[in-house]
């Protein structure tokens, strides 16, 4: 199927911590093994605060930011079977090609097909944008930009989904949710009667205690600076709560000493790199696991003693909680559709596109976990 160019509303991120613009934006056909989507609605996930603040070793300006979203294809390119006009779909930052090493390997989620293009903010094609304003080009972002009204992804990244599903509530499966479950169900692998701790206790963190209490976790200790989240926290699955604030002893120490020894979990929801070696510090001694989620910014590095990890710790990371993606997703949303998961309990805030900069400062509130945007 083959369709114009299309202009639509978009917004525009021209320069770091600069108010994104909405703009009349210039939408591409799709090419070859590319689909555009209508999207619909879209949350605002703190990786996108990240890299329009500048922070990001990938991030290119001016861009189309987003990944969390939803959406219906509008048309796809030469090539496309998997999806067609009208399909319900959430496009996914991290690609499932179902060919290449990393998928073929069944030891990770990381799809090799078109990553080197996603980071160079362009399609694999012809390594060009498919968005642009007044023929300038502008880059695409985590090979999803979702801050438009449409936009063009390889089909690789997208997860075709029931369209029963409320799109103004699935979007969050396209990146903080499962990325928490995920964490604690195919990363940490936590087994019934553990004890987790969960650094952060943003949309990414309930999700990982959400994650655990489903495990079966005897007991889910929530480490946040902020303690209006324990509120909240509490209905995630979260049983005591540590502000870090209330201590003079390490933030470790302090769960060294809760724990009788440490925690047989830990996770890091936040992206600093000082509550990262805290998170692993807490572990237990012979096989406590820390799990890093948090994205720090360019030029920060990880460190603690050797012997940490020489006495049996042990440091992972996960990316979209090692869910493969278009396989994983549509089940994600099965899950939701039949009450198994939650969805709709992570949305804070709802607003319009064009609300797009006050969305932004929301997200530093503790008040806010996701604001979806009608897009
Ligand atoms: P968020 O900002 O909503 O949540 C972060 C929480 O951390 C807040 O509650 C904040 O009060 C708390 N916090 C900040 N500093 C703290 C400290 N020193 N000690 C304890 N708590 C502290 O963010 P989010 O959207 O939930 O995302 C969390 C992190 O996960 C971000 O870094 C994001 O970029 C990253 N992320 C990673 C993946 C992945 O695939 N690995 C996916 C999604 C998000
Ligand atoms: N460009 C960033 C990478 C940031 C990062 O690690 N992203 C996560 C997803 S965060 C979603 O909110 C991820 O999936 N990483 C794997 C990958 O291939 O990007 C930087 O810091 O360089
Ligand atoms: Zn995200």
């Amino acid at each position: 199927t083959q369709g114009q160019v299309i202009t639509c509303k978009a917004a525009v991120a021209y320069e770091p911590n600069k108010p994104l613009v909405i703009e009349d934006v210039q939408v591409a056909l799709p090419q070859a093994g590319e689909v555009r989507i209508k999207i619909l609605s879209t949350a605002l996930c703190h990786t996108d605060h990240y890299t329009w603040s500048g922070k990001d070793p990938e991030g290119l300006f001016p861009c189309i930011l987003g990944h969390e979203a939803a959406g219906v294809v509008e048309s796809v390119g030469e090539g496309v079977t998997d999806v067609q006009p009208g399909d319900h779909v959430i496009p996914c930052y991290q690609a499932e090609c179902k060919e290449c090493k990393f998928c073929k390997s069944g030891k990770t989620n990381l799809c090799g097909k078109v990553r080197s293009a996603t980071g160079a903010g362009v399609m694999m094609n012809d390594l060009k944008s498919r968005f642009s304003v007044n023929g300038k080009p502008i880059y695409h972002f985590m090979g999803t930009s979702t801050f438009s009204q449409y936009t063009v992804v390889h089909d690789v990244s997208v997860a075709k989904i029931n369209p029963q599903a409320p799109l103004d509530k699935v979007c969050l499966l396209g990146c903080g949710v499962p990325t928490g479950l995920g964490a604690v169900w195919n990363t940490a692998k936590v087994e019934a009667g553990s004890i987790v701790a969960v650094f952060g206790l943003g949309t990414v963190g309930l999700a990982v205690a959400e994650g655990a209490k489903a495990a079966g976790a005897s007991r889910i200790i929530g480490v946040d600076i902020d303690s209006k989240k324990f509120d909240v926290a509490k209905n995630f699955g979260v049983t005591e709560f540590v502000n870090p604030k209330d201590h003079d002893k390490p933030i470790q120490q302090v769960l060294i000493d809760l724990t009788d020894g440490g925690v047989d979990y830990s996770f890091e929801c936040i992206g600093n790199v000082s509550v990262m070696r805290a998170a692993l510090e807490c572990c237990h001694k012979g096989w406590g696991t820390s799990v890093i989620v948090g994205v720090a910014a360019s030029g920060q590095e990880i460190s603690t003693r050797p012997f940490q990890l020489v006495t049996g710790r042990v440091w992972k990371g996960t990316a979209f909680g090692g869910f493969k993606s278009r396989t994983q997703v549509p089940w994600l949303v099965e899950k939701y559709l039949k009450k198994e998961i939650k969805v709709d309990e992570y949305i804070t805030h709802n607003m319009n596109l064009a609300d797009i900069n006050e969305a932004f400062h929301l997200l530093h509130e503790g008040g806010c976990l996701r604001c979806v945007l009608k897009v």
